[in-house]
This record gives structure tokens, C-alpha cells and sequence, in this order.
């Protein structure tokens, strides 16, 4: 078999890839080790940035997400209950859409016209140097596909990166000594808009997916079960991390979806080795604090299209050049805008005293700040590609 673009995986960005390049006429075949239905069962996020949006739309997926996702002009942070609005539309004249990451997975998956190979064991990558290859078992047969370019799109503890030779790689990390225990609810969202909570207990946040539907997070230490969550201990603490009358109007239910993803910061440099190129999670990770990690993922598949359809219809190989460059460029602001957000909202027992106040500070401070508002605002959004 032979392609010009080989993806490994079948998540957002390796989907949206795929569509992108489908609609460029640039022939492409999407490998995933997971089944259709395992990927769409995975619950990550939740926000989209306008350039997400427009991404969407340019790939001729964005009907539902016209119809169903939820426009929000602001964000509601609460500081041992103290409250503050951001009011995106008001300080930056742009806003968010609410829209869950498995919806953008299945619209691209209903639209996806390449080939897609689900349930691929023991992915392979071969010669990304020189004649790129992708091998892999299925039903006790072992596959090669021979293309042009690979883009690893998988993840990431996927085999991409894992297959660039160390000395060739530079990464950059930051674990948090926490993780976020989510749960979703078929319940009306306690309010409008998300709340991000800082709390001496923890780290509260509440969002959702549409009207009916909910998704609030606690943070819990990096050594936490999901197992020793009950729902009812889960709301108990949610409760505990909010403000009176928000946790008076929360409206809790059974979940149906409960899980504990650990959080850092990682970025991995280049994103480029010779005919293999990293988007997504395979290239970088960030806390989900800032809503980030889908929309990095949608802005680093933005620029590597557009690069691969300048190189096969007007053969010039600028924009593959410039790409781990210029993806690297916002990819570090995100990074740096999410471990401020997780800096500022999360409890870091081992800063102590001092550490808790320059928190209340920093609240404080943008509490007061038009300036320091807009600056959260533009970087939530979104900041240009
Ligand atoms: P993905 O990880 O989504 O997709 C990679 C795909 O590659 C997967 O389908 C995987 O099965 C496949 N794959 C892996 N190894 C492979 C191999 N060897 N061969 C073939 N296929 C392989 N972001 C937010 O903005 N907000 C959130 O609340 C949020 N919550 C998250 C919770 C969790 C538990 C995790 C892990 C991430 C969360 N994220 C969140 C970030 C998340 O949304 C990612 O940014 C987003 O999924 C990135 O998309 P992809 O780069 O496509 O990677
Ligand atoms: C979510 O709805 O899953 C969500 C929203 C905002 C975040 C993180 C997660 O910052």
C-alpha cells in the first residue's frame, strides 16, 4: 500500500488532518490502535477557541457545533469564594464556544472520506529519514504502507516521539504533585457560565456540555483512586470547594463518567524529523487549567496542513520548513498561560504560607486590573495563530 501522508491516530487532530488534507485532494490514511467507539468514549475537553470554531468550519463539520455549542462571552473565577467575571466579549471583543472534544471527534470521524485503519496492534514507524513507512498487525496480518510524509498525531504516549532517537529530541516538563477526578452528569449546569474555584481544599471546576449535561472537576493528589470516589463524596467535596450559594444550586445526579487525569506541562523540540512531523499531544501536553490542549492541538494541525497542501500544489517546502518553528511559537505562550492559570487556582501544599499569599495577591490583583483582566481574556480565547 502507498499513501502521501500517513497520520498515526485517530484523535482530534490526527482526524482533523485527515480532513483537511481529504478536502486538499492529498492522499492520506489515518492509523489508530483504538476502536471508533473507545476513542469517542474518551471525556476530555470541553472549550473551544474561535480558531477552533473557524477550523471546523473550514473542514465543513461545523453544522452541529452551529447548532448545539454554547457561546460564552465570560468566565467566572471564585477565590475562597470571593468572585470575579472575565468578561471576554467586554475586554477583548471575542468569546468561547462550549462543545465537547468527543462531539469534534465524531463530526470528523461522520465526515472522514480516507481511509482509516481502527484497531491497529504494534504500530511501526520505518525510515522517517529517508523512505517513510508505517507498519502494523491486524487479524494475525502485518501491514506496510509506504507515503511521503508521516504526521504523528498520536498522543502523548504514543509511538511517534517515541520513535525520534533521543539525541535528537529536546523535552521540557513540569508534573504537578495533582490530578483533576472529573465527573459527568446528565443534570442542567449550575450556572451559565464555568466557574474556576480556588478553595483551600482544592481546586473546584464547573462546566458542561450542554444545557442537560455537566462536567465539574476536583482536584485530588497524584496518588488518588477513582475507586475511592463515590458520587456522593464526589458532590460532598464539590459542595465544600464552592461558594454558598452556587453549591446550593448545584444539581447533582449519577454520574456517568468518572476518571482522574494527571496534570503537566511538556513540550517536546523540534516537531520535525525529516519526513516525520508532531502535532497535538504527541508534540505537547499542558494542565487543563487554561482549556488548551484540543485547541493547540486544532492550531498545530491548522499550520501543518497548510503547509503539506503548499508543498504538493505549489511544490514549495517553506511552510513544512517553517513548521515546527512558527507551531512552537504559540504552543509556548499556551504553555505558559496554562501553568499560570494552574499556578493561580490549584493548592500547593510545599509553598506554604507565603506561596498561598502571593495566590490571593495575584487574585487580587486582577480583581483590581482592567489590564491584568484583558490579558487573561485574550490569552482564554485564544491569541492568533
Ligand atoms: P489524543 O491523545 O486525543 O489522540 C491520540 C490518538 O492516537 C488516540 O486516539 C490514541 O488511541 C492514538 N494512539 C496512541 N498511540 C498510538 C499508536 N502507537 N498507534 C496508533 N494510534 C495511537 N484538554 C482540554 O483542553 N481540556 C480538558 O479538560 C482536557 N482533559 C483531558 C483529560 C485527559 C485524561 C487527557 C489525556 C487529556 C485531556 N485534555 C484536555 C487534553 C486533550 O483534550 C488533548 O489535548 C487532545 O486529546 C489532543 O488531541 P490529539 O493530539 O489528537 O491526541
Ligand atoms: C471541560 O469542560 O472539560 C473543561 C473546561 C475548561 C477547562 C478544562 C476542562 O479549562
Amino acid at each position: 500500500m502507498r499513501t502521501q501522508v500517513a497520520i498515526i491516530g485517530a484523535g482530534p487532530a490526527g482526524l482533523m488532518l485527515g480532513r483537511l488534507l481529504d478536502l486538499a485532494g492529498i492522499d492520506n490514511v489515518i492509523i489508530e490502535r483504538k476502536s471508533a467507539d473507545y476513542v469517542l468514549g474518551r471525556i476530555r475537553a470541553g472549550v473551544l477557541e474561535q480558531g477552533s470554531v473557524d477550523l471546523m468550519e473550514r473542514a465543513q463539520v461545523a453544522g452541529r457545533l452551529r447548532a448545539e455549542g454554547l457561546i460564552h462571552h465570560g468566565t467566572d473565577l471564585s477565590f475562597d469564594g470571593d468572585r470575579l467575571r472575565i468578561d471576554f466579549t467586554g475586554l477583548v471583543g471575542k468569546h468561547v464556544t462550549v462543545y465537547g472534544q468527543t462531539e469534534v471527534t465524531r463530526d470528523l470521524m461522520e465526515a472522514r472520506q480516507g481511509n482509516t485503519i481502527y484497531e491497529a496492534g504494534n504500530v511501526a514507524i520505518h525510515d522517517f529519514d529517508g523512505n517513510p513507512a508505517v507498519s502494523w498487525e491486524r487479524d494475525g496480518v502485518t501491514h506496510r504502507l509506504d507515503c511521503d510524509y508521516i504526521a504523528g498525531c498520536d498522543g502523548y504516549h504514543g509511538v511517534s516521539r517515541a520513535s525520534v532517537p533521543q539525541e535528537a529530541l529536546t523535552t521540557f516538563e513540569r508534573t504537578y504533585p495533582f490530578g483533576w477526578l472529573g465527573i459527568l452528569v446528565d443534570k442542567p449546569p449550575v450556572a451559565h457560565e464555568l466557574i474556576y474555584a480556588h478553595h483551600e481544599r482544592g481546586f473546584a471546576l464547573c462546566s458542561q456540555r450542554s444545557n442537560t449535561r455537566s462536567r465539574y472537576y476536583v482536584q485530588v493528589p497524584t496518588d488518588e483512586k477513582v475507586e475511592n470516589w463515590s458520587d456522593d463524596r464526589f458532590w460532598d467535596e464539590l459542595r465544600l470547594r464552592l461558594n454558598p450559594e452556587t453549591a446550593e444550586a448545584l444539581q447533582t445526579g449519577p454520574s456517568i463518567e468518572k476518571s482522574i487525569a494527571p496534570l503537566r506541562s511538556f513540550v517536546a523540540e523540534p516537531l520535525r524529523f525529516g519526513k516525520l512531523f508532531l502535532a497535538g499531544d504527541a508534540a505537547h501536553i499542558v494542565p487543563p487549567t487554561g482549556a488548551k490542549g484540543l485547541n493547540l492541538a486544532m492550531s498545530d494541525v491548522a499550520i501543518l496542513a497548510d503547509a503539506m497542501i503548499e508543498l504538493y500544489a505549489e511544490k514549495s517546502a517553506a511552510g513544512i520548513d517553517n513548521y515546527s518553528q512558527r507551531a512552537l511559537a504559540r504552543i509556548w505562550k499556551a504553555e505558559r498561560f496554562s501553568w499560570w492559570m494552574t499556578s493561580l487556582l490549584h493548592t500547593f501544599p510545599e509553598t506554604g504560607r507565603f506561596g498561598r499569599r502571593i495566590q490571593r495577591a495575584e487574585f487580587d490583583y486582577l480583581s483590581g486590573s482592567h489590564a491584568a483582566q484583558q490579558v487573561l481574556a485574550e490569552n482564554y480565547v485564544g491569541l492568533p495563530a
